[in-house]
């Protein structure tokens, strides 16, 4: 197949690009390197140091001889670009990344809101206008999010993507409806991937075209069956408070003896998966393609389900960190359920890989390996969901303690 993985030169997108091109498929990036320029603009850098996409793919074709073409393009603001390509390269499938992921960076400030907001949905929806004008019938396979359905415990499962909920109309009669999940979301990134899921149901309906959405737990781990190959395909790997992720900031702070940094009582509950399998749920989704007409594909793409706390516990016993409580610099409930279908997935071939031990301390490892790269004062989580909870937060040099938050 022909393959454009869009926004393929960031955390999930590079690991794909190199999974489907190792498999065999003609794969280009499409990327305007947005995650380089937000790390310039926030002063911080990936703790694996990453060459350039250019040099990345030059050394994927040394070591494979299979090429990775690299267009530099942005998709929310070059919009006839966008369908020029389409039109010469016609696509069999394209991989939707190319969107601002970080919750705290998306609630830093209100150019922050603007910037996610402008980004994330003009890119997703330039997208949709530019397949429905050029005639692409691409099987389009989108990262979303589990965050869309919000954390609220219901004491029932999340389905994956729709809801079958009952009406009574004017006569009084009982109608059965499908509809979406309703969305819930915590912020402002989470938000648009809310409003993507509107986008991609009217362009399914109104112009047929194929889509899949997958709803994308928090993704840990670093290293991938081809980025191990060669140091220079190293992924990128992030630590600091806007972009870093909690279970590999958990790991990457054990490996520098900073403190664990568990936001509030830690009862957050959220779903997993390892960069690996990832990956692999992407190759089987699109392997999976639905037919022009059928509604959006929706998939819960996680594998297991943990409380923030536990996994603080869970490091703190392998690694002998210390864990700390703070003050909680989100709006979010304190403690929450979570129980998630993901039998669709399983039912395509995914096999599971779960929080074992060697993949942790092989985190860690990297993490002792690339100390040097860390800012300490950078680790923190310091950007507030509203001006009442910036007003409380503060953070020292070691940029550990928050002020508390009554
Ligand atoms: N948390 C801590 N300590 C930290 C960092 C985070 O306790 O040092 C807590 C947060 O308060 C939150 C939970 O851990 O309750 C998860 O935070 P996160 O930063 O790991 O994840 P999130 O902001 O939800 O976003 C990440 C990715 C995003 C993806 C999402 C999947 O950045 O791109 O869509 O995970 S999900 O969470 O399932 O919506």
């Amino acid at each position: 197949m022909r393959i454009a993985v869009l926004g393929g030169d960031g955390f999930v997108g590079w690991p794909t690009t190199l999974h489907l091109s190792n498999q065999g498929h003609e794969v280009h990036i499409i990327d305007n390197l947005s995650r380089r320029w937000i790390d310039t603009e926030l002063g911080v850098q990936s703790l694996t140091p990453m060459d350039s996409i250019q040099e990345r793919c030059r050394i994927w074709t040394q070591l494979t001889g299979e090429h990775i073409q690299f267009h530099l393009l942005d998709l929310a603001r070059e919009y006839e670009r966008l369908k020029q390509w389409l039109t010469e390269y016609r696509p069999d499938a394209i991989i939707h990344f190319a969107e601002q992921r970080a919750a705290p960076y998306s609630m830093k400030t209100d150019r922050h809101k603007v910037y996610t907001v402008d980004n994330n949905v003009g890119a997703t929806h330039n997208l949709l206008a530019a397949m429905v004008d050029s005639g692409c019938d691409a099987h389009l396979v989108h990262l979303g999010t589990m965050g869309v359905y919000g954390y609220s415990s219901v004491g029932a499962a999340i389905p994956e993507g729709y809801l079958d909920v009952e009406i009574t109309n004017l006569e009084g009669e009982k109608k059965g409806l499908e509809i979406l999940y309703p969305t819930k979301p915590g912020s402002v990134y989470h938000m648009t991937k809310s409003l993507d899921q509107i986008l991609f149901q009217f362009y399914a309906q109104n112009d047929g075209l194929r889509i899949t959405d997958l709803h994308q737990g928090i993704v840990w781990g670093t290293h991938t069956d081809q980025t191990r190959r060669h140091e220079q395909l190293i992924n990128r790997f992030d630590y600091d408070g806007d972009y870093g992720t909690v279970l590999n900031r958990f790991l990457i702070q054990a490996a520098i003896d900073y403190p664990l940094t568990v936001h509030g009582t830690g009862g957050q509950t959220r779903a997993f998966i390892h960069i690996q399998d990832s990956v692999r749920c992407i190759e089987l989704a699109l392997g999976d393609a639905p037919q022009s007409g059928d509604r959006v594909r929706i998939f819960n793409q996680m594998t297991e389900t943990h409380r923030v706390r536990d996994l603080a516990e869970l490091v703190a016993g392998l690694t002998g960190a210390e864990v700390k409580y703070l003050p909680n610099p989100r709006k979010e409930a304190a403690e929450n359920d979570l129980i998630v279908k993901n039998d669709q997935f399983l039912a395509l071939g995914l096999n599971p890989t779960t929080l074992a031990e060697g993949l942790l301390e092989e985190v860690v490892d990297v993490a002792r390996k690339y100390a040097h790269r860390i800012d300490r004062s950078r680790v923190a989580a310091v950007s507030a969901w509203t001006r009442d909870i910036a007003q409380r937060v503060e953070h020292d040099p070691e940029g550990t303690r928050l002020k508390s938050v009554s």
